[in-house]
C-alpha cells in the first residue's frame, strides 16, 4: 500500500495465510521448494523461514551436504513473518529441522503467538548428518516440537523411532498411528508410502476418534522425492483453508498421488513431484 496513489483501484487479495519453518533442497524436489510450490498450487499465500541448505552431492551418490543456518537468522526470519502477519497467520508447518539449536529456536518463536495448526513433518534422518548428531536432533524434536504440533505427519521409519512400534503390516502402522495420538495429542497421519508389502500404498489417519485407512494402487516401485514433504505441505494449506483435519488427510493424498503420476526425472536415482498433478484431473 505504501508509495500506491490514492486514487488507484485495486483489489485488495485475501488468500488463506500459510507457513513452512523448513530446509532448502536446491534441486526442487523436497524442502521449503516443495512446501511453496504446494502452498501456491493449492491457492494460498505462502512464506518460508529456512531453518538449513541441503545439496546433493553428485560427486558423491548424491548424499546430502548439510548447513544449518544460524539460529539468530531463523529468529530473524520468523520475527518478521510474524510481525508482518500478526493476528491473521494461524497455520504453520515443520519441516527439517537438522538441529537441535534450531528446534530450540523455533519452539521458542512458536510459543510467541497461538495457532489453530501446527503441522509436524518429523524429518528424523538426513543422509550426510553424523549419527551422534541426528539422535540428538530426534529427542529435541521429540521433546520440544511435537507437544506444539496440532497435526503430525511421520513417515514409516519416523512412525516406527516415535511410537517404538515395528511396523510391517497396515494393522501394525494403525498402532503406530495411535501410539504417536496418545504420546503427542495430535492428529496423525502416519505414512506407509513404498514400505508396507502389497499393492496399495497406505497412510493411516486417526485423530483420537476415527480411524481410516487412506489407500491407493503404488505408482512406479520406488519411492518420489518431495512426497512427504508435500504432503504434509498440502494438510497445512488445506487446513489454512478452513479443511476438518480428515478432509485435508484426504485431499493431500490424492494432491500427491497426482503428483507422483507425473514424475519429474533428473540425474538423481529418485524422481520429483510434480505439484501441478491435480491441474487438469
Ligand atoms: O524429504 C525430506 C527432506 C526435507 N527437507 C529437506 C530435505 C529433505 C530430503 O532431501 O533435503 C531440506
Amino acid at each position: 500500500m505504501v508509495g500506491m496513489p490514492s486514487s488507484a483501484s485495486y483489489d485488495v487479495h485475501n488468500p488463506a495465510l500459510a507457513l513452512t519453518i523448513a530446509g532448502s533442497e536446491a534441486t526442487g524436489g523436497a524442502g521449503a521448494q516443495a512446501d511453496l510450490k504446494t502452498f501456491q498450487e493449492l491457492g494460498t499465500f505462502g512464506m518460508v523461514a529456512l531453518t538449513c541448505i541441503v545439496s546433493f552431492d553428485p560427486k558423491d551418490d548424491w548424499n546430502h551436504r548439510f548447513v544449518p543456518v544460524q539460529p539468530e537468522v531463523i529468529a530473524a526470519q520468523l520475527e518478521a513473518i510474524q510481525a508482518d502477519y500478526a493476528g491473521t497467520l494461524k497455520t504453520t508447518k515443520l519441516g527439517m529441522m537438522g538441529s537441535p539449536d534450531t528446534i530450540s529456536t523455533v519452539a521458542t518463536a512458536l510459543k510467541n503467538q497461538d495457532w489453530d495448526h501446527v503441522v509436524l513433518d518429523p524429518v528424523l534422518i538426513c543422509k550426510g548428518q553424523e549419527p551422534g548428531h541426528a539422535l540428538d536432533t530426534d529427542r529435541a524434536l521429540s521433546a520440544e516440537l511435537l507437544p506444539l504440533a496440532t497435526f503430525t505427519t511421520p513417515n514409516h521409519f519416523e512412525a516406527e523411532q516415535l511410537s517404538g512400534l515395528t511396523i510391517e503390516t497396515v494393522e501394525d502402522l494403525q498402532q503406530a498411528a495411535q501410539r504417536i495420538h496418545e504420546i503427542s495429542g495430535a492428529v496423525v497421519l502416519a505414512k506407509g508410502g513404498m514400505k508396507l508389502d502389497g499393492p496399495d500404498a497406505v497412510d493411516v489417519f486417526y485423530d483420537g476418534e476415527t480411524l481410516e485407512v487412506l489407500s491407493v494402487p503404488k505408482v512406479g516401485d520406488h519411492g518420489v522425492s518431495g512426497a512427504g514433504c508435500s504432503l504434509a505441505a498440502a494438510v497445512t494449506a488445506e487446513l489454512a483453508k478452513g479443511a476438518t483435519p480428515l478432509d485435508a488427510a484426504r485431499r493431500a493424498k490424492d494432491f500427491v498421488t497426482a503428483g507422483i503420476k507425473q514424475r519429474v526425472a533428473g540425474n538423481t536415482p529418485f524422481d520429483a513431484l510434480w505439484q501441478g498433478g491435480l491441474r487438469d484431473a
